[in-house]
């Protein structure tokens, strides 16, 4: 990287070009949660070039549109014929000048997030700075937990002391119907101090509150998304008839979701996903509403390689980030990342990634043999 120029902060940044990959990475495990199981994380991988510099940013949407209404395939459309084209060849003097070319469209927000978080990372590499910085982050660690997908009783609870064992700070198991109570009591009874919370990932109905009701007697820390993902009132009903702190994931998906969610108590607690609200500056305006109301955020994972993860790590750096996230080690589902930089958590703290940008760099000979696709875009 080139050190800081005396024009870098005068000047707009000129986006000369762009590089959308489609990379898979095998999981070291598969993956289960209430909607389906994963065996490879397949992602784009954005590159964005300006003034001898460039940019990363990783996409979060699955293949198919089962965590939410958004899919690799109907993204990679709009981001190559809509999004990219606008962009490669424009000048952008900050990200908000960027994001007011995106909020013109409709939903894709995991597509803008992508290119928002690019640019994020080239315009702080521009100034010198790392990421956090330019949020308004300050913290060197940030805390972590770590999210347990379905499986056997034995082996979640198995699972669940070893990750209690290693120091992370939260250890979350996924439920869905038919898969939960007995897990939690199993896991609540081998570790009686630790922080459990449960993610339901949308497959629960209002029908099932006795369901929630049973749940209170574990002094879980909150319940993540119980109730389906375009929803928000019918999580206020059900946080009125139970003890435990609802925290919303799926159905939030602005700063002004949050505000609905918050007046109407639907839930007291907040997971913040950068690709799932459309970007940094976004996640920036939810975290800053939630800490005025005095909620606490944590941020959540979608199971990312380096390049999301080390995001993850500078957004989490902000003050009112006061839950453990759920970026833990990046070897706890990856044999081999495309970063050279190893993220490696020890006791629950995850260091942040010193040096200006996201602070990783891309294995170039490793991220050739896990390509699909390349499209170059220049102009
Ligand atoms: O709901 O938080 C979720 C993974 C894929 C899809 C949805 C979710 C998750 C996780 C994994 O919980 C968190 C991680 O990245 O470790
Ligand atoms: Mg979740």
């Amino acid at each position: 990287m080139r050190a800081k120029s005396d024009k870098s902060v005068a000047e707009p940044l000129r986006i000369d070009g762009a590089e959308l990959r489609i990379v898979t990475l095998p999981l070291v495990t598969p993956f289960t949660i209430a909607t389906g199981t994963m065996v490879d994380k397949v992602f784009p991988l954005l590159i964005l070039k300006a003034d001898g510099l460039e940019g990363y940013g990783e996409g979060v949407m699955d293949p198919w549109p089962d965590y939410l209404d958004e899919s690799l395939l109907g993204s990679m459309a709009f981001m190559r014929d809509v999004l990219l084209p606008n962009i490669v060849g424009a000048k952008f003097e900050h990200p908000s000048a960027l994001e007011k070319l995106l909020t013109p469209w409709r939903g894709h927000y995991m597509a803008k997030a992508m290119i928002e978080m690019a640019f994020w990372d080239l315009w702080a590499k521009s100034l010198n700075l790392p990421l956090k910085t330019v949020l308004g982050g300050l913290k060197s660690t940030i805390e972590v937990g770590v999210s347990l997908g379905i499986t056997s009783l034995e082996e979640t609870v198995q699972r669940a002391l070893a990750h209690d064992e290693l120091g992370y700070k939260r250890i979350k198991l996924k439920i869905m119907p038919g898969h939960d109570i007995e897990i939690i009591k199993a896991v609540r009874t081998a570790l009686p101090q630790a922080h459990l919370t449960v993610d339901a990932n949308t497959s629960y109905s209002l029908a099932d509150t006795p369901i929630f009701q049973a749940l209170d007697a574990f002094e879980l820390d909150y319940i993540e998304q119980p109730l389906a993902w375009d929803d928000i009132h019918d999580h206020a009903v059900l946080q009125s008839r139970i003890l435990t702190p609802i925290c919303l994931d799926e159905s939030i998906r602005s700063a002004a979701d949050a505000r609905k969610a918050l007046q109407t108590d639907a839930a007291r607690v907040i997971n913040i996903k950068v690709g799932r609200v459309g970007g940094h500056l976004e996640a920036k305006r939810l975290h800053d509403v939630c800490g005025a109301w005095d909620v606490p955020v944590w941020c959540g994972g979608m199971l990312e390689a380096g390049i999301g993860r080390a995001h993850n790590i500078h957004l989490s750096t902000l003050a009112n980030f006061r839950k453990p996230g759920d970026t833990s080690s990046s070897s706890r589902y990856f044999i081999k990342d495309i970063v050279n930089e190893a993220l490696t958590a020890k006791n629950g703290l995850m260091p942040v990634p010193e040096g200006a940008g996201i602070g990783v760099t891309l294995d170039w000979t490793f991220l050739e043999t896990v390509t699909s696709s390349t499209e170059i875009f220049k102009r």
